[in-house]
């Protein structure tokens, strides 16, 4: 129904482009940049996997931890269904204003195959019947930049990106793979933000993000703002450093679900992600959390030979306090992740390659019981999913970004459970026609930094093995598979939901993916 003033819409504006170029000859020869501008992004995904959720409550959208409070475990069935994604995106520069004010909206439908009908409700429908309204929102913001000015601000619902750069002009891929990996912040939030060219070579960024305001006359919100430069030593060699700071006033309250959110929340358990427990049954708490953090990359997408190398670390600072009758001093927080990857292009495209990567966070196995946190914070205790950390590309033993509504891995957060992890990466990637078909194998391995009781160090090692091939420009099948050997950390009865020794987990996977101009 909405479609039809959609389309006279787009016919209204197409036309008056068409007006005016029938009175204007010169632009003939130089096409003018639409006004309304649709990207379309469609990805289906069919599944076959010994991973399910055990509740039954918890169908139609299962995030975080596999084999935590989700429920997710390995059976002794096969999982077999179909899940689909459409993300029609718009972007609206009216020429009236000569460039100066963009909008830019974008939208999420996701469902699985013979799910429901008739009802609402995200990433759920596709059931016989249809009509189901699934429409998420991800971006409607507003984009300022005067001409020629060397700088744009963006406000309003907008990506939050633990990266330097404009995320509206820049590649996913990039922000994966630069940066901080969006191993901490990967997602949508509301605020303002501004990029700019400080020189020629240094780009800055500035942000506040609004992540939960609760009730607007008190003081029990959850901000963030971001300070972030990057600049270049020499063409090949880009530096940056980062200062983020979230004040967490929230003292428990709000939150995308039943789950709440925050440090003490259900939430970070689901996540995957650091949660701390005061003694007692109070958990209110306010926090000031900071996180300082440097990196550098050389010849990034090997723009210049052979080798790309990159690396960050950035540690997390803070001070946690309990809120009662009166506000006490809970706990310092210290903690700090190392990423470094390094990739050898050995043939003619950019995936003939092999890429060595390992991360690093440090973890804690006593959390604020001693006056100190040791483990690593991200996002992913204020929403979910946050942290999408990705450059590794294993598919079960920590997150793979191709899945529509059932995203889950082993390590889900880069702190695993505030425990720390040590983890190394091995890809081996070969385009057998060039641009054309691709495949990878790969290796995943991590440790626990923590020992659990009654489980070892050892978390498992992955194998995975995918091909692409592009039918078309920007239209590609593929399909993945991957085998998850569990180590003897599961043996420790409080890192599973179910208490016991999951079986080991694998999946097989085709996908078609559609970018649309
Ligand atoms: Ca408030
Ligand atoms: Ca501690």
């Amino acid at each position: 129904m909405k479609l039809i003033p959609i389309l006279q819409f787009i016919i209204v504006v197409f036309s008056l482009n068409l007006y005016a170029q029938n009175f204007s000859d010169t632009r003939l020869q130089d096409p003018e940049p639409k006004e309304l501008q649709f990207i379309g992004y469609s990805f289906t995904r069919m599944t076959t996997s010994n991973i399910t959720p055990t509740n039954d409550i918890l169908q139609g959208q299962v995030i975080g931890r596999l084999f935590g409070q989700n429920s997710t475990n390995t059976v002794p069935q096969t999982a077999l269904y179909a899940e689909q994604r459409f993300v029609p995106m718009f972007i609206y520069k009216p020429a009236i204003l000569d460039g100066y004010a963009t909008f830019r909206g974008l939208f999420k439908i996701d469902y699985t195959w013979g799910d429901q009908a008739y009802g609402i409700g995200n990433n759920r429908g596709g059931a016989i019947n249809a009509g189901q309204v699934n429409l998420q929102t991800l971006l409607a913001n507003v984009e300022i930049k005067p001409k020629d000015a060397d700088w744009n601000v963006v406000v309003g619902l907008q990506r939050l990106f633990d990266n330097v750069r404009d995320p509206n002009v820049n590649t996913l891929q990039t922000a994966q793979t630069s940066g901080y990996k969006l191993s901490f912040w990967g997602t949508q939030a509301v605020g303002i933000s501004m990029f700019a060219d400080l020189s020629s070579i240094t780009k800055g960024r500035i942000s506040y993000f609004q992540l939960w305001e609760n009730e607007i006359s008190k003081n029990d919100d959850v901000a963030l703002w971001m300070l972030d430069v990057e600049s270049r030593l020499n063409p090949l060699l880009e530096i940056g450093g980062s200062i983020w700071y979230v004040w967490d006033r929230a003292k428990n309250a709000g939150g995308i679900s039943v789950l709440g959110q925050g440090l003490t929340s259900a939430l970070a358990d689901y996540n995957g992600a650091t949660r701390i427990r005061f003694p007692g049954g109070n958990q209110k708490y306010q926090a000031d959390l900071g996180w300082i953090g440097g990196h550098a990359a050389y010849n990034r997408d090997f723009l210049a030979g052979r080798i790309w190398a990159d690396a960050f670390a950035i540690a997390n600072i803070g001070i946690i306090d309990t809120v009662g009758t009166q506000t006490n001093k809970a706990a310092d927080v210290f903690g700090i992740t190392a990423n470094a990857s390094i990739n050898y292009k050995y043939g003619q495209t950019a995936n003939d390659k092999i890429s060595l990567e390992a991360l690093y966070t440090s973890g804690d196995d006593n959390g604020v019981n001693d006056g100190t946190l040791n483990s690593v914070i991200t996002g992913n205790v204020y929403g979910s999913p946050v942290g999408i950390y990705s450059s590794h590309r294993a598919l079960l033993l920590f997150p793979d970004p191709q899945v529509i509504n059932r995203y889950y891995s082993v390590v889900h957060d880069i702190s695993n459970m505030g425990l720390g992890v040590t983890a190394a990466f091995l890809n081996f990637q070969k385009d057998f026609i060039p641009n054309r078909f691709s495949g990878k194998v790969g290796v995943a391995t991590a440790l626990s930094n923590v020992k659990p009781n009654g489980g070892s160090n050892y978390m498992g090692t992955e194998v995975n093995v995918e091909f692409k091939y592009n039918l078309k420009v920007f239209l590609t099948v593929g399909v993945s598979a991957g085998y998850l050997a569990l180590g003897d950390f599961f043996n420790a009865p409080s890192v599973t939901y179910s208490n016991t020794r999951p079986k080991d987990p694998w999946v097989l996977f085709t996908t078609l993916s559609w970018l649309m101009f």
